[in-house]
């Protein structure tokens, strides 16, 4: 299967536990290359824009606080069906039901503090990864 794209948040309770390399091991070891990362710390306005499509739903403000209350790392991951796997090695948005040898198993610290996201299709892969990386910062 030919490499695809996805993208990739290291979360501010990784950041802030200084696990950054140790999540990106994990996603290097399941098959993905890291092609684009930058430390950032996200503003309000980049918070309420990327995740707008949980506008509407309860946990949208503690989420957006969240996102902003420390630096991330987004990332441009790289390998043969790159947003599935990633998925399966992010585990489950709860690391309650995260199966063992996921990052969120191993590092989450609750349903919202669950240290990355990682997006959900290719189209919203290329959405995101256009919202925060302009293409000559890629190098496959
Ligand atoms: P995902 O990150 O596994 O794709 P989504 O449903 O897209 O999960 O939710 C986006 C993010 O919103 C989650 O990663 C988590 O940080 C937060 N979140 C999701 N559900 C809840 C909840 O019920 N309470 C608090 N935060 C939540
Ligand atoms: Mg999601």
């Amino acid at each position: 299967m030919a490499a695809t794209r996805t993208f990739s948040i290291i979360k501010p309770d990784a950041t802030r536990r200084n696990l950054t390399g140790a999540v990106t091991k994990m996603l290097e070891e399941a098959g993905l290359r890291v092609v684009a990362s930058k430390r950032i710390r996200m503003t309000r306005e980049q918070a309420e824009g990327f995740y707008g499509v949980h506008r509407e739903r309860p946990f949208f403000n503690d989420l957006v606080a969240f996102m902003t209350s420390g630096p991330v790392v987004v990332q441009v991951l790289e390998g043969d069906n790159a947003v599935q796997r990633n998925r399966d090695v992010m585990g489950a948005t709860n690391p309650a039901q995260a199966a063992e040898g996921t990052i969120r198993k191993a590092y989450a610290e609750s349903i919202e503090a669950n240290s990355v996201h990682g997006s959900d299709s290719d189209e919203n892969a290329r959405i995101e990864i256009d919202f925060f990386f302009r293409e000559e910062e890629i190098v496959g």
